[in-house]
């Protein structure tokens, strides 16, 4: 049996073969560790869902282009690529001449798959860069509140959202983790890029091991790495920062802060001391105060609190709690708190973000160049914050607020998405309906029959990473993968490069965008730019012909002893930081200055305004799936076999189903001020009672697809979300929390049809 050629995912590489027709995945020797979603893949090509040729939806083929409320249930007709191509590149040309390319917004967020050359969002941008440019969007679901906060607070050049300090570090010197929203293992099996070794979760196993004690502050106990010395402290959700500013109140009053460290490397602790003793607002943050919010009792808070003093204290805070609303908050309380110990620069002590939410975090920092696809130039200025497009589409032309400026919201008449699936990434899913209708025109380009797919006017078949061959490479990651195109592409998909390659002939820029490459002088060319860039950096990487035959070349292992702000720590003269102050900003004045009440000045405990009601006493996690990247390969073995009665398990307190009369394994309606959607009940004690948990990811699946406001018989979690910003500051995505009731299904059980395609789109039996 041959081994199969390499390949690589967002989960790690792999080797895939062909034989007798049937597809069989196998884990890569590379990785010690392979991670579980591999499962997902073998039977995801052939899958009914996928898009096998070029569609448009009927209403925009027959009525022409203009907004239109039956995008999501109209039917599709087949075309030829030729049909295709030329509807689009009149569309394209259409909306430029009479609205500007601003009017295109090709943000077109999301993860796509592996491989630097294929990568959906390079070639997209490629594209409409070669066209005259598009309205953009900036930062990220994952990051958006941090990525806007930080850069005034630790400067620009500080990245501390990818986990400056290595794990090894943390081994060696940390004694306390005390972990905001844990140290889930589950979120490190995925990198965006992907990542060659699965070395986080043993490099965490052996921090626990070495008996150092975890204390794991979140509803959830799937967060608790297992070990002797890791305590579970459930925490209501959104309550983070009442308990950290209580943690400092007691370090303060207690004598036990580092008022040298405050005085020298922070600026702003005065007012930051003004708030935790209430001298400013009336309201010292004791323990008890924070008890009150936290459901934490105010003794274990004070004996935590002189317990971090007592070690060598990492705080560490996942992504998740910025997710949320006022989400700048956590990740500033957080390093304010950190400060206030003083141990910030101290090898194993101070602030870390991210850990236990990605893959690369705590692995040895190289900052790699990458062979990439060069994306040119984009002269349009129109912009948003990601999370706010349907925002956006609502409000064409509308002013917003944001990082201190005010801005107008483009008219996106044509909304391009490559590589992305807002029905899986965006919060409010009957708003982001009536925001779809908007536009004259949508198009897609989707391997499988998302519910973006069926949301667009015209929708592109594109191939997946086994149909094409790239290469994979990560920012943290030693190894570049050569991966081998292992199948043909079913029925008549291809890839994006070769779409965007057509669209650009027919509207006269075929040169300017492929520069007369093929696939593989491209894969050619990127490596060898790589290569030139890398030479001298210690490493010496083969040519490519010697690189694609061998499979992967690595580059030498870094060290993974870095410390964040350790230079800067000790000599803060000589090492200042890019803020204002040139040091920790504790209160940050350009913030002040914006005069943001839902971000104020310095880190501040602020009452979510849509907390849990009477109407919707409980507040519903919707974290990362452990089983799936996001809403890929949803329909596929690891993440199916999760599902209870075909749908999105919901994990719940017995004590809040009883009286619901809820039992496991039982059909549950989820409802919140948005919407609602069905889920299937697992009763466990190791969520926080008044806090239920739902996955992302589950495909939207409306009961009636003509109404925006249709419960979803799927689970998908977003039907239920709020679509509001962080805060005025970073505009991020909320998606993390959200306030609901829970009731058992009553009446007939709908079927879910989530994974099969739409009208017009005949399923053809797998190959
Ligand atoms: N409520 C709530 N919502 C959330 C979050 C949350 O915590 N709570 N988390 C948020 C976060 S952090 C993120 S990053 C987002 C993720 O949101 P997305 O990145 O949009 O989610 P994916 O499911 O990864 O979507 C990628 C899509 O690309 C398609 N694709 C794969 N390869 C190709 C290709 O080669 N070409 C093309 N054209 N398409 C391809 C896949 O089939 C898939 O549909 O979700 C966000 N949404
Ligand atoms: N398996 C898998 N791994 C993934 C992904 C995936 O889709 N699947 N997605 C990747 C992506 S794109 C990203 S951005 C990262 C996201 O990384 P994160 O945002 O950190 O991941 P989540 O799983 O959403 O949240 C982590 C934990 O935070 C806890 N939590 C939620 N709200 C609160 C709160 O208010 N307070 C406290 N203390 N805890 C809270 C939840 O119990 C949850 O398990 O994950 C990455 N890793
Ligand atoms: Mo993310």
């Amino acid at each position: 049996m041959s081994p199969g050629r390499p390949t690589s995912s967002h989960w790690g590489p792999l080797r895939a073969r062909v034989e007798d027709g049937e597809l069989t995945v196998d884990p890569h020797e590379l990785d010690p560790h392979p991670s579980s979603l591999l499962r997902n893949m073998g039977t995801a090509n052939g899958h009914p869902a996928r898009i096998r040729h070029p569609m448009v939806r009927r209403g925009w083929l027959e009525n022409g282009a203009g907004p239109s409320s039956a995008r999501g249930h109209d039917e599709f007709v087949r075309v030829d690529w030729s049909e295709l191509t030329a509807l689009l590149a009149a569309e394209l040309d259409r909306v430029i001449d009479l609205h500007g390319n601003a009017a295109i917004f090709g943000g077109s967020y999301g993860w796509g798959s592996a491989g630097r050359f294929h990568h959906p969002q390079s070639q997209v941008h490629r594209f409409l860069n070669t066209i005259g440019g598009y309205a953009r969007s900036v930062n990220t679901y994952s990051t958006g509140a941090s990525s806007v906060l930080l850069p005034h607070v630790l400067g620009h050049d500080v990245d501390a959202i990818h986990g400056l300090t290595g794990w090894s570090v943390l081994a060696e010197h940390t004694t306390m983790i005390v972990a905001f929203g844990g140290l889930p293992a589950k979120n490190l099996k995925v990198a965006p890029g992907g990542i060659t070794r699965h070395r986080g979760a043993a490099a965490l196993g052996r921090i626990i091991d070495d008996g150092t004690t975890v204390v794991a502050v979140t509803p959830s106990r799937a967060d608790c790495p297992a070990g002797p010395d890791v305590r579970w402290c459930p925490i209501n959700p959104g309550t983070d920062v009442a308990m950290m500013l209580a943690l400092a109140w007691v370090l303060v009053t207690g004598h036990l802060h580092d008022i040298e460290f405050l005085r020298t490397r922070c600026a702003g602790y005065e007012q930051l001391e003004a708030y935790l003793l209430g001298a400013e607002d009336g309201v010292p943050k004791t323990p008890e105060w924070a008890e009150g919010i936290t459901g934490v009792a105010a003794a274990e808070i004070h004996t935590l609190a002189l317990q971090m003093a007592a070690n060598r204290t990492f705080v560490s805070v996942t992504w998740s709690l910025q997710r949320a609303r006022y989400g700048e908050q956590p990740p500033w309380t957080a390093i304010a708190l950190a400060a206030v110990l003083g141990q910030i620069g101290m090898p194993g002590g101070g602030f870390g973000h991210g850990y236990g939410s990605m893959g690369d975090v705590g692995l040895p920092q190289r900052r790699n160049p990458l062979p990439t696809l060069p994306q040119g130039h984009n002269p349009v200025d129109a912009f948003i914050p990601v999370a706010r497009v349907a925002d956006m589409l609502l409000n064409p032309g509308a002013r917003f607020e944001y990082d201190g400026g005010v801005h107008r919201y483009p008219d996106a008449r044509l909304v391009y998405w490559c590589g992305g699936n807002p029905f899986h990434h965006h919060q409010h899913i009957g708003r982001l309906r009536r925001a779809l209708a908007m536009p004259d025109t949508v198009v897609v380009h989707e391997p499988f029959w998302t519910a973006t797919a069926r949301h667009a006017d015209i929708v592109v078949p594109s191939a997946t990473s086994f149909e094409r061959s790239d290469i994979g490479a990560s920012r943290n990651d030693p190894c570049l993968v050569a991966m081998h195109q292992v199948c043909d592409p079913p029925g008549e998909a291809r890839t994006d490069y070769e779409t965007f390659s057509e669209l650009a002939a027919a509207m006269g820029v075929r040169s300017a965008f492929t520069e007369d490459g093929s696939e593989r002088d491209w894969l050619r060319r990127i490596y060898e730019r790589w290569r030139g860039e890398v030479a001298g950096q210690k490493a010496d990487p083969p040519p490519f012909d010697e690189f694609w035959s061998a499979g992967h070349t690595e580059l030498p292992d870094a060290p993974d002893d870095q410390v964040m702000l350790r230079d800067f720590a000790h000599d803060p003269d000589a090492f200042r930081l890019s803020t204002p102050s040139g040091r920790i900003e504790l209160s940050s004045e350009t913030i002040r200055s914006f005069g943001y009440d839902d971000c104020p000045g310095h880190p501040t405990w602020l009452l979510p305004d849509a907390g849990p009601s009477e109407e919707y006493p409980l507040t519903l996690l919707a974290s990362q799936p452990a089983h799936r990247l996001h809403s890929q390969l949803d329909m596929c073995p690891a993440s199916q076999e999760t599902k209870v009665g075909g749908r999105e398990p919901v994990l719940m307190h017995p004590e809040d189903a009883t009286p619901r009369d809820i039992a496991s394994g039982g059909l549950v309606v989820i409802s919140s001020a948005q919407g609602s959607c069905l889920a299937g009940a697992v009763l466990t004690r190791d969520i926080k009672k008044g806090c239920v948990q739902l996955s992302t990811g589950a495909w939207y699946d409306p009961l009636d697809p003509s109404d925006p406001d249709s419960p979803c018989g799927h689970g998908n979690v977003n039907t239920l979300t709020a679509d509001r910003g962080t805060s005025r500051l970073a505009q991020g995505c909320t998606g993390q929390l959200v306030s609901v009731d829970v009731r058992a299904h009553r009446g007939p059980v709908p079927p879910v049809r989530a994974h099969i395609p739409p009208r017009g789109a005949a399923p053809s039996p797998s190959p």
